[in-house]
């Protein structure tokens, strides 16, 4: 029997490596697509099936999570076995500009679907799987975090996936309904969102070392974040609706870097030294460790200034997830190292910036946009 799934969030990055694994599992997968102005698909673009042919597997249909009959109607059509509740607005620095709609589509967002399965009286069918963050750690109380760790969210996305935690536990205690919650820490990728820090520096480096941008702008370089690869843990997703009864699990590394060291090892992927400078950086000319022949270009040093633009009214300073539950009950463990992760995006970056130098080389306006 073909298993058919729903994914909220299909057009990011979560969605697009879990939309191909479900696809190669055999699913029939459905994603929730916003309407845009300009195209939007672009990460799940090689999974396009031409809507003309017979036997399609993957099927997007316009909705958003802030419009309820728009999500019931989605669900009964397509019935799903399983949803995965990935979409939401997941910047937490933008969710202190747009704090109302943080709370509509990542907290009442995550009701509204929940309430379609009830309605539609698919409680005892449907799975659902809710994107819990390690975010609602915030300030914490305990290190390393586990599933028993006392929450703390720090922001507006926070307290908006708090409600959505709760609701998620809630319609599993109150309707039976097998809801759980993955509380994943950080995982990028080359398709992760270009202005979230991992790949803003990835991305960065790439395009200085090629002459294309002339330095980086961060905040916080003390940050400490548990960072795994995106398609180890949609891995993980899956597994989570696939146990005997619904449980929430912490998914994370257990290893802990600064946003300072991510800088350095993608400096050092690219052969390039970086300096620090401003605002209490006191480290102007530390240079990163070269890696031998892994040099692959000679242009000068990346330059990191930092802005307190990107500080944040409240800051998480310190996130360490300890992942033992999910090795002991469901045999996962991430396969990706830190290093490999940072290799992989910066390759991807690389490649992508000689694309755009080559076009300017041409005689061609190159765009950048940086935020
Ligand atoms: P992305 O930002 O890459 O993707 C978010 C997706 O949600 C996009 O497809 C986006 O559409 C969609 N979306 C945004 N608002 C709405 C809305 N109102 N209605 C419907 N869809 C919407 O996030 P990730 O893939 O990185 O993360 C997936 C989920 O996991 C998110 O819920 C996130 O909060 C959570 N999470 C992520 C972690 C991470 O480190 N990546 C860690 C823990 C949790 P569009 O493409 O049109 O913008
Ligand atoms: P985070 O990811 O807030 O942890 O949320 P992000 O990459 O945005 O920030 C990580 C840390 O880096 C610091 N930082 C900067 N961040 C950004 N975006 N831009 C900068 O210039 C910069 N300089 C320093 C931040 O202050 C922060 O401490 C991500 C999202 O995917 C959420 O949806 C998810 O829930 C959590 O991870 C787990």
């Amino acid at each position: 029997m073909t298993k058919t799934a729903l994914i909220t969030g299909v057009t990011g990055q979560d969605g697009a490596y879990l939309a191909e694994l479900l696809l190669s599992k055999g699913y029939e997968v459905h994603g929730i697509k916003r309407r845009s102005s300009l195209f939007n698909t672009d990460r799940v673009d090689h999974l396009y099936q031409d809507p003309h042919v017979d036997n399609q597997r993957f099927k997007l249909h316009y909705g958003d999570l802030t419009d309820s009959t728009n999500l019931i109607r989605i669900v009964q059509e397509t019935q799903p076995d399983e949803i995965y509740n990935l979409g939401a607005m997941s910047h937490v620095a933008v969710s202190f500009d747009q704090p109302e709609y943080a709370a509509d589509a990542d907290g009442i967002g995550t009701l509204r679907l929940l309430e379609a399965i009830r309605i539609l009286g698919l409680q005892k069918k449907t799975r659902f799987y809710q994107a819990s963050t390690s975010e609602l750690y915030g300030l914490v109380q305990e290190i390393p975090q586990k599933e028993t760790t006392p929450f703390y969210p720090r922001s507006p996305y926070a307290v908006a996936k708090m409600y959505a935690y709760w609701i998620t536990v809630n319609y599993r205690e109150a309707y039976g309904m097998y809801a759980c919650n993955g509380i994943l820490f950080n995982h990028e990728s080359p398709l992760r969102g270009e202005t979230f820090v991992t790949r803003k520096i990835t991305r960065a480096i790439a395009r200085i070392a090629l002459g294309l941008q002339d330095c980086l702008y961060l905040g916080n370089l003390s940050a400490l974040r548990d960072w795994g690869h995106a398609k180890d843990y949609v891995e993980m997703q899956w597994m989570m609706l696939q146990q005997e009864q619904a449980e929430d699990f912490v998914i994370a590394t257990g290893v802990q870097y600064s946003v300072r060291q991510f800088v350095e090892f993608a400096a050092a992927e690219l052969g390039v030294t970086v300096a620090f400078e401003g605002h209490g950086e006191q480290e102007i000319g530390r240079v990163a460790k070269v890696e031998g022949d892994k040099a692959k270009c000679k242009v000068g040093d990346v330059i990191v200034r930092v802005d307190p633009r990107y500080y944040r009214p409240t800051e998480v300073e310190t996130l360490l997830g300890d992942p033992t539950k999910a090795k002991e009950k469901l045999g996962w463990t991430p396969k990706t190292t830190l290093r490999e992760l940072v290799a992989e995006m910066v390759e991807a970056d690389y490649t992508s910036a000689r694309r755009d130098s080559l076009v300017k080389l041409a005689g061609f306006q190159a765009y950048d946009y940086n935020e």
